[in-house]
């Protein structure tokens, strides 16, 4: 790249470092009176990393690579996009309103293409890493894509956050040479100058991993004036200056400049300077390499250069770079007033009228604008994979069983789907034979970048490694097993296939992972979860291990489908019917389920079940109408009046239950009957599915101002005005919102406390989850009312 394409891109990224600015000025100054709540917005952030994007964008990216952007410098990205012609103007001054420029970038919400979204500081840095897994994993399986570069651009004190060291350590990330990250080492955080020199700690993380470390220190004229005699001195002093003393040299001017630096100076520093004027000074002492465009360009292309590993560019940046709150420790948030952002555009040559045009196409820069715009377009990617997923596979359970058993034998029936099998991928955090995963990985094998020999021989556990392998396994990280999630849902778009991600994780440790699985979701990922084993259930494992409150955030993600069968044939249906829906090709019959685009979440158990209740539903019921209302979320497993005729006139309660407790509650059912009361017990399947049924009927009736309907789903499985009494292996309140939705009383049981170590029967005493309580909470319910 010569001088003038360098002039080029420098007017460029002034235009972007001006819009950027503008944007969020736009945002807090110009839209009528709020509501008394900030807007907002990062002018300095974001004019830190404007160099190291417009080198991106304008000089650098193809049209296959992927990049994840730091939250906080969205209005660089918008800019950009603007420029390139890929975002409408009508955009630019509607950041953080409704509707308009997301926040943080966005997937999903933003009208421009977002390759990830972040906002939740790290989790959006290691996407792209976890991304270039997901391809690695394709182009073994389904021949080589066009080839892609993964790029993230992160804050320096992104680097705190533990999840990106979890998915650097983790083997699985291992050898990605088309990952870079590119750090913008502005020595900020929000609160601070961050103190002490970090990069030598940080070099060593990243090198002992396997990375390739690249630093751009410094700019043109600091490596001139360090080639000068005596420079080598000037170096090592601005090398070993403390942080907050650099950062305190972006604010001043002058001898106070000048004094300011040679603070604590060895001798013969303050010579080497003195014939730089007062005015050259500061420019010479922060002319930083993350804002020298070919120095950067250089650096991506050293990154390049080695294709055995991820490769990462501490670009050393100014936070508010050419902006007057540049190096202020107090910046993060700070907003230029109307009188800076006037000078700013003056110094554009823009005016009021000018302010928001593009780059004069018929000017070098709008050439290149034009040029750039066609060489980063894509062709659109499909979405549904477009196989048939059966109904159901040929897996029969004839004894007591898990519903934690069920799920690994389903999934070996699907990988010999002709169809289905070749897109199953499993992930686990070093749990994948502990919850069943041993099956499908004898019948497919580990996935490694290359064949592995197998050291050793088990004839339970067939651990061989090849790139035809179809399980990744991670170390213990619940946040990269949700980031590889993610990624593998999301190879549609960023990999050119579709996949049927799974993963297996215990239960608890979904809290572990939850940010990272939200992360997934609300990046537009579809996959299987399986939380196994849960709750006390798991009970001789005790109470570091058990899950209580997993249910209500499955209930309550958005994005996710939470599903907690307790029958081998309902996980079954749950299953083949999850993966129809990922694949965007469910059949009719399942309509009764609305549609969803998604995750699916799957709260398991270990405890085996006894089927006969089940089969006796499906002979009552019949195969296709039991089949639908698993899939809604709930069925009648017992219809007392049918089981006790002559109760007939008897006072009747139902009794709602989800997994591993149906067996409690069909004992105490019977107890009832004994005692002269009716008692229906509903399985349900899908607290998730059923109270998004009933929501959605209260809210058009709120929307409508109209009287809701009883939505089917939970009129063919529940008893209009019965008492209720719920009873569940989680926390009690995830199901106590079934009694308004029967228009009845209800008494929740559930586990609302820290539990211990014992037999089921113990803890389902210790916890009144044993038929004699639940039958004493029907006989509440019943006085309730
Ligand atoms: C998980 C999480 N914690 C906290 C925040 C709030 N936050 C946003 S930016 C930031 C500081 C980031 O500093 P750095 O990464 O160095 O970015 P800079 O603005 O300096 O470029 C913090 C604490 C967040 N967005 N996400
Ligand atoms: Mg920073």
């Amino acid at each position: 790249m010569d001088q003038r394409d360098l002039d080029v891109l420098d007017e460029i990224q002034r235009r972007v470092l001006w819009l950027a600015t503008r944007i969020v000025d736009a945002a807090n100054h110009d839209r009528g009176a709020g509501d008394g709540v900030k807007v907002g917005g990062h002018q300095a952030s974001s004019a830190s990393l404007v160099t190291a994007m417009t080198a991106l964008w304008f000089a650098h990216l193809n049209a296959e690579d992927r990049v994840a952007v730091k939250p906080h410098a969205s209005p660089v990205f918008h800019a950009i996009q603007y420029l390139l012609g890929n975002l409408d103007r009508s955009y630019l001054p509607r950041l953080r309103a409704r509707g308009g420029l997301q926040s943080y970038p966005s997937r999903t919400k933003d009208p421009d293409e977002v390759d990830f979204s972040t906002g939740s500081v790290g989790l959006g840095a290691a996407a792209p890493l976890f991304a270039a897994v997901t391809r690695r994993y394709v182009d073994a399986h389904f021949g080589a894509r066009p080839h892609s570069r993964f790029v993230a651009l992160i804050g320096d004190a992104e680097l705190d956050e533990g999840n990106i060291w979890e998915a650097v350590a983790d083997p699985a990330t291992t050898g990605l040479g088309n990952v870079m990250w590119v750090v913008d080492f502005n020595r900020q955080s929000l609160d601070r100058v961050v103190p002490g020199v970090r990069i030598d700690q940080w070099r060593g993380q990243f090198e002992a991993a396997g990375w390739h470390v690249v630093e751009v220190k410094y700019g043109r004229r600091l490596a001139e004036a360090y080639d000068r005699p005596g420079g080598a001195a000037l170096r090592n002093w601005i090398d070993a200056m403390p942080n907050e003393q650099y950062q305190s040299l972006f604010g001043l001017t002058g001898p106070a400049l000048r004094k300011q630096f040679l603070d604590g100076a060895p001798e013969g520093i303050a010579a080497l300077i003195a014939d730089v004027s007062d005015a050259d000074l500061g420019p010479l002492v922060t002319d930083l390499g993350g804002h020298d465009l070919a120095a950067l360009l250089d650096a991506y292309a050293q990154c390049d250069a080695v294709t055995d590993r991820p490769s990462v560019v501490f670009a050393y940046t100014v936070k508010g770079w050419g902006l007057p709150i540049a190096g202020n420790p107090r910046n993060h948030s700070a907003l230029l007033t109307s009188e800076q952002v006037d000078a700013l555009r003056a110094a554009q040559g823009l005016t009021r009228d000018t302010e928001w045009d593009r780059l004069d196409p018929a000017s070098p820069a709008g050439i290149r604008a034009g040029q750039r715009r066609e060489a980063l377009s894509r062709a659109p990617r499909e979405r549904a994979l477009g196989v048939t997923v059966p109904q159901a596979t040929n897996v029969r359970a004839n004894k007591p069983i898990s519903t934690q058993e069920v799920f690994g034998r389903v999934l070996v029936d699907l990988a010999r789907d002709p169809q289905v099998g070749r897109y199953l991928v499993t992930t686990a955090p070093d749990v994948a034979t502990s919850t069943n995963l041993a099956g499908f990985i004898n019948k497919t094998g580990v996935f490694a970048p290359t064949a592995q020999r197998s050291w050793s021989e088990d004839r339970m556990l067939r651990w061989t490694e090849s790139p035809e392998g179809q399980h990744i396994e991670l170390g213990i990280s619940e946040m990269n097993l949700f980031l590889l999630l993610g990624q593998l849902g999301l190879a549609w778009d960023l990999s050119g296939q579709p996949l049927l991600p799974v993963g297996t994780v215990y239960d608890p440790f979904v809290l572990r992972g939850l940010d990272a699985f939200l992360y997934g979701t609300y990046s537009g990922a579809r996959f299987v979860v399986a939380g196994t084993p849960s709750g006390v259930t798991l009970a001789p494992e005790g109470g570091a291990h058990q899950s209580t409150i997993t249910a209500s955030v499955g209930l309550e993600l958005p994005g996710v489908t939470f599903v907690e069968p307790a029958y081998a044939a309902s996980l079954d249906w749950l299953l083949c019917d999850a993966f129809g829906h990922m694949a965007g090709t469910v059949r009719p019959t399942t309509t009764a389920v609305p549609a969803e685009d998604g995750a699916y979440y799957f709260r398991l158990s270990t405890r085996p079940v006894d089927q006969a209740p089940f089969e006796a539903a499906r002979a009552r019921l019949g195969d296709a109408v039991l089949r639908r209302q698993v899939l809604a979320g709930a069925y009648r497993l017992v219809d007392a009046h049918q089981a006790y005729p002559h109760l007939a006139d008897a006072p009747t309660v139902q009794l709602a239950a989800s997994g591993a407790v149906l067996p409690e509650v069909l004992a105490a059912a019977a107890e009832l009957a004994d005692e002269g009361v009716a008692a229906h017990v509903v399985d349900v399947t899908s607290l998730d599915r059923l109270y998004r049924a009933w929501q959605r009927t209260l809210r058009q009736g709120v929307r409508t101002a109209t009287v809701p309907s009883v939505p089917g789903a939970l009129r063919s499985a529940f008893a209009d005005r019965v008492p209720v009494v719920t009873v569940h292996d989680a926390a009690s309140h995830a199901m106590a919102w079934l009694g308004s939705a029967v228009g009845a009383s209800a008494v929740p049981l559930g586990v609302d406390e820290f539990g211990q170590s014992g037999s089921v029967h113990d803890l389902y005493d210790l916890h009144d989850l044993l038929p004699g309580s639940i039958v004493n909470a029907a006989l509440a319910a019943l006085s309730l009312r």
